[in-house]
């Protein structure tokens, strides 16, 4: 009996489906190398590949595939996901919002185009894809505090046009096609490793900033509130999300997030880490992209329908974290 039971055991194991192989497309940015190490940890190194157009650094060329993957090249992604049999597609590749309004007919092609490109690739070869939108796909119109997953959305910037269409986009293939697209509405995310472009980016900057000297000029006003969650729940929602079966989804595009903050509580949060922390506040035009955008995200239906939940849950905590992580990185 006790050999049956083992054999049972072993079949049973063996017959344990097998791994995705993943393509992560934008993977240099913020959050496709965390993700990347996180899958990789999980589906094995050799199933998770990364691309870009951008040549990878020493480290990131040595740590599993990668490839340059250019979205707006529709063949070119063709061959990869038939040559590396691709059956999911994390799409990361995008202008964030203030750099996108400085170069909008770039954001277009970025951020329009090549979503085009990837939502039919996707469709072609029935792969399973994942699409990050954002609060910034809310605009003045929508409410504020808290905003709800669904609601009126008439962005402001580039950016957010580009995020509503993918979205919608996103829910007509799966409604017409039975595409597999899952899309999350993250915050701003915090990391050691900093973003580029974005709205959000003043809560990486005041880390690296302050932490090195104990100043920091920041470029929106002390009261500004946004949604903000730290890298290991973005991870994490998105595995989550990724994995949850479709009968749980109710919807394929849900907010998450995991606390909201302003400038100026996030300072005083920094204060005990820093003798004598001094910040300023300098508003620029990143100002009036932020005052559009919601000050708390309505998560309850990612929580009810997946289990959503974030680790990290408040400004003290993530604050810990950073401080940790940004000096382990002794960046
Ligand atoms: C940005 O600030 O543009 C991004 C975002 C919230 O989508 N971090």
């Amino acid at each position: 009996a006790a050999g049956g039971g083992a054999r049972r055991h072993f079949s049973r194991s063996k017959a344990k489906a097998k791994p995705p192989r993943i393509l992560i497309t934008g993977s240099l940015g913020q959050l496709g190398v965390p993700v990347a190490k996180f899958l990789r940890g999980h589906y094995g190194v050799e199933n998770v590949i990364m691309s870009d157009i951008i040549k990878p650094t020493d480290d990131i060329a040595s740590s599993g595939p990668y490839i340059f993957a250019d979205i707006l090249d529709f063949k070119g992604l063709q061959e990869i996901v038939v040559t590396h049999r691709i059956d999911w597609l994390i799409h990361f590749s995008a202008l964030l919002s203030a750099i996108a309004e400085q170069n909008v007919p770039l954001a277009v092609r970025v951020n329009i185009e090549g979503m085009h490109n990837v939502i039919e690739l996707a469709k072609q070869y029935k792969l399973r894809v994942f699409v990050p939108s954002t609060i910034g796909a809310f605009g003045p119109e929508s409410p504020r505090a808290p905003t709800p997953n669904v609601t009126v959305q008439r962005p402001k910037t580039i950016y957010g046009v580009a995020k509503v269409h993918a979205e919608l986009l996103g829910e007509y293939y799966f409604h017409r096609f039975g595409l597999d697209f899952r899309c999350l509405r993250f915050p701003g995310v915090i990391s050691s490793d900093p973003p580029g472009g974005g709205t959000t980016d003043y809560a990486v900057a005041i880390f690296h900033e302050v932490l090195r000297g104990g100043r920091y000029e920041c470029y929106l006003k002390p009261d500004t509130r946004l949604p903000m969650m730290y890298i290991e729940d973005c991870v994490r929602a998105l595995w989550s999300y990724m994995t949850a079966p479709a009968e749980r989804l109710r919807r394929r595009v849900y907010n998450v997030t995991a606390m909201s903050f302003t400038p100026e509580e996030l300072a005083a949060a920094l204060a005990p880490h820093v003798p004598a922390i001094s910040v300023t506040y300098r508003p620029d035009s990143r100002q009036a992209i932020a005052d559009n955008w919601p000050q708390i995200l309505d998560d309850s239906e990612a929580r009810a329908d997946w289990g959503w939940r974030p680790e990290v849950p408040d400004v003290q905590s993530l604050v810990q974290r950073m401080v940790h992580d940004v000096r382990a990185a002794g960046l």
